[in-house]
């Protein structure tokens, strides 16, 4: 036995990039705590953090490739796994072309920096134009509206929580969620902060959430219908002459249309669809252009929804009007050490939109992706550009996308499917052959996304804590070899240290001496300081002004209008309730169920509903109810409070670990059931096909 260490590390569980300060003794780890030396989160932790243990000891985590066999899964070794599964992928392709095999990446992508720098190369390997990914179910109108107005999708404006006078919370819920394209670390105290010095945090959503709870105001609204309210607040500051002419006037196009478009969204007519009082709505709008420093921010609540890319583009348009775009205690962008933005300059173009569409409805590609709503149909569906052959890599959509039942009953079609996942899950069952990687505490650490979406502008690299076991293949090392066998080349492996190494030299604090050596002696993380301002020059679009009114958002405002205002909307008999979804503390979407300190305790798969819905079905607290939607049916306990809006219901996704065949024994044993056996598939924000989880009309029978 050695003595007991310390190792110092970034979280890679969500996009807070909290700093861990982890106690080990050889291979077990003793503690899990949040350090406090890391200048960004400054001791911050949650308590999925410990869980990284449970999932580095997790005995149901494969560590070895498994293939299926007539007798069940066989153990094999990588070089077979690797050459059988590229000889059935070239099988597939000669019969009925490349992109008869499909791709879908999950979130867990995202936060692995070996997944980040070498799956994008196998998936090009690959050649097919059936790429998909959770971008389509999370924040598809996020990139939509930073491509159409500041020209790069990445470009995302993230609120300087830090200096700001004025938060607008829409559809978010940071309490819980820890924040998204909002890397900050300890929000509950950064928002807090705000109020003591004398600001306000203003929430709009249809339950009242741990964070609405801890705000100022918090108003209910109607499922879908934030963009009216947007549309009105944007109406109400120009009619009264609230925008302040400022510094982005000069480089901003499209002003002057902006009255024009916004005419017909008074706060009187919007008031009754959206459910917040008209003088609530007037009076909003006046503080918000009041403050000193605003910014509003939406994220998941109104991302997946049907207006889901019109209400990320009015948030920025709020945003600008009110002169709170670019500037200390707005909505600003983050400048990091590698910095994807910057790197695309020389190629001149930050993304693209529409290049061709999906095979059997149409749907628009985003950056080389499909809508992952489009999957299982194009599974389905025979003809030719029939999808064959899928690979997953660390995703779940089984659980996680719309219409999960149809996905996962596509998937027991297919010729062939590999899996790259730690998991024998929901979705990976029905692989032919799963690829597990190392994961968390066996891998090195650099948050190539989330530095780029964060508050301030901040940089860290942590080198794994456990080598790796000799039978384990990190992430780069699969995805290298694939890609090596998919072009023919001969077998190189270049490791992901390296390629930062390079980025970091590229980047734009190289000259500041910000390297990978730098970081290697700076285990808590390096501060760069505050987001600041920089327009027009890192503006992407011709020109280099802001593009307020983009066409395609325009012209979309008609379907919202005929959606809202050119009909009585009336309760639909059959589908009396909106259904919404929720996160949850001690849950991570699907996949840290398998930990029994993250599912102990009260059973919280259950459906809110408010006392007044309640009383009228007869339903008592905890009593099992079926919901019912257009596609599917569930049962759950319900759970009745006065947190929800009146005929708005909420379930957490990620839960329905009943499948046969999975290998997650503690997560069984709280199965729960899944929220995405009742969305729809059909149901999406047109525009961009962001999946529309919002707002999903059920019923619910005691
Ligand atoms: N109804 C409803 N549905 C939703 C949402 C919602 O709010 N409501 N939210 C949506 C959002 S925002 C998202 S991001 C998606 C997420 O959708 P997905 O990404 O499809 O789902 P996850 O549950 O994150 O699944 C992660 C998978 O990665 C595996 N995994 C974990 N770590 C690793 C690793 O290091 N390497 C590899 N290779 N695999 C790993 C896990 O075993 C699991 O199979 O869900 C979406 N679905
Ligand atoms: N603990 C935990 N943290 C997580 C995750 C997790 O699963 N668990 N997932 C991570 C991921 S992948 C993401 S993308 C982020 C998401 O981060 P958030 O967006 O903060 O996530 P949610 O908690 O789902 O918050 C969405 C809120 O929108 C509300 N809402 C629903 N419909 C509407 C609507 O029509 N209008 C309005 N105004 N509000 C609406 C819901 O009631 C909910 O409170 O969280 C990340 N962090
Ligand atoms: S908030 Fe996110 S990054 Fe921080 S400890 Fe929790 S899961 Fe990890
Ligand atoms: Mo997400």
């Amino acid at each position: 036995m050695s003595e007991s260490a310390t190792h110092y590390r970034t979280c890679n569980l969500c996009e807070a990039m909290c700093g861990l300060e982890i106690q080990y003794q050889d291979k077990e780890v003793l503690s899990i705590r949040g350090d406090k030396q890391d200048p960004f989160s400054r001791g911050h932790i949650c308590p999925k953090a410990v869980a990284l243990k449970d999932i580095y000891e997790d005995p149901d985590r494969l560590k070895y490739p498994l293939r299926k066999t007539a007798n069940g899964w066989e153990q094999l070794d990588w070089d077979t796994a690797f050459d059988w599964i590229v000889e059935r992928l070239q099988v597939i392709e000669d019969r009925y072309g490349a992109s008869a095999i499909g791709v879908y990446q999950g979130n867990p992508n995202v936060h692995n920096v070996g997944t980040m720098l070498t799956s994008p190369t196998f998936v090009r390997a690959l050649k097919t134009k059936n790429r998909f990914s959770a971008t389509s179910t999370d924040q598809l109108p996020h990139h939509l509206a930073a491509l159409a107005m500041f020209g790069h999708a990445m470009l995302i404006p993230i609120p300087d929580v830090d200096r700001t006078q004025f938060m607008l919370i829409m559809g978010a819920n940071p309490l819980v969620s820890n924040g998204s394209l909002m890397s900050a670390p300890d929000i509950a105290h950064r928002l807090q902060a705000i109020q003591k010095r004398g600001g306000k945090v203003i929430v709009i959503d249809p339950r009242r959430t741990q964070t609405a709870e801890h705000a100022d105001v918090h108003h209910f609204i109607r499922p879908e219908t934030d963009a009216l309210l947007l549309l009105a607040l944007v109406r109400t500051i120009l009619v009264e002459n609230l925008a302040q002419p400022d510094r982005l006037s000069g480089f901003t196009n499209g002003r002057d249309q902006l009255i024009e478009l916004v005419e017909a969204f008074t706060p009187q007519k919007v008031a009754p669809i959206c459910g917040i009082a008209e003088e609530k709505i007037v009076a909003l709008a006046r503080d918000f252009a009041g403050a000193e420093a605003a910014v509003c921010y939406g994220r998941i609540g109104l991302s997946t929804q049907s207006f889901g890319t019109l209400c990320q583009w009015l948030i920025n348009v709020l945003n600008i009007i009110t002169g709170n775009l670019d500037r200390p205690g707005g909505a600003m962008f983050t400048l990091p050490a590698v910095d994807q933005v910057e790197a695309s300059r020389a190629k001149g173009r930050g993304g693209a939109f529409g290049r061709w569409k999906s095979r059997v409805r149409s749907l628009p590609e985003f950056g080389g992706e499909l809508p992952a709503a489009a999957m299982a149909e194009e599974i389905l569906t025979p003809g030719e550009g029939q999808i064959k052959a899928l690979v997953t890599v660390a995703g779940n959509p089984v659980l996680s996308t719309p219409n999960g039942q149809q996905l996962d009953a596509a998937l027991s079609q297919l010729d062939f499917m590999l899996s790259i996942d730690i998991y024998l899950n929901e979705t990976t069952r029905h692989a032919d052959i799963i690829l597990p990687p190392t994961t968390g505490l066996e891998t090195p650490h650099y948050d190539f996304l989330f530095h780029q979406l964060a508050i301030r502008n901040t940089a860290k690299y942590s080198p794994e804590l456990f080598e790796k076991e000799p039978e384990q293949r990190h992430d780069w090392q699969i995805f290298q070899a694939l890609t090596n066998r998919l072009n023919k080349q001969p077998h190189t492996e270049i490791p992901p240290e390296q390629m930062l190494g390079f980025a970091l030299q590229n980047g734009p604090y190289s000259g500041e001496g910000v390297n990978l050596k730098k970081l290697l002696n700076a285990p808590h993380g390096i501060d760069l300081g505050p987001l600041k301002p920089c327009l027009p020059q890192r503006l992407f679009t011709q020109n280099n002004c802001i593009v307020l009114t983009p066409s395609i958002f325009v012209e979309d405002l008609q379907r919202l209008k005929n959606q809202f205002l050119e009909k009585i909307n009336e309760v639909d008999a059959t589908w009396p309730f909106q259904l919404i979804g929720r996160r949850q503390l001690r849950s991570n979407n699907s996949w840290m169920h398998n930990s029994e300190r993250m599912v102990k305790g009260r059973d919280r798969c259950t459906l809110l509903i408010h006392p007044d819905d309640a009383d009228r079905l007869n339903i008592a607290n905890g009593q099992k109810v079926s919901i019912e939607s257009r596609v599917g049916q569930i049962y759950l306990p319900a759970e009745i409070s006065d947190c929800m809006m009146p005929g708005v219901v909420s379930i957490p996704h990620g839960w329905g670990h009943h499948h046969e065949g999975i290998r997650l024994s503690v997560a069984q044993a709280h199965a729960g059931a899944s929220i995405n056996d009742l969305t729809d598939h059909l149901r999406l924000d047109e525009l961009s096909g962001n999946a529309a989880f919002c707002g999903v009309p059920v019923r619910v029978i005691a």
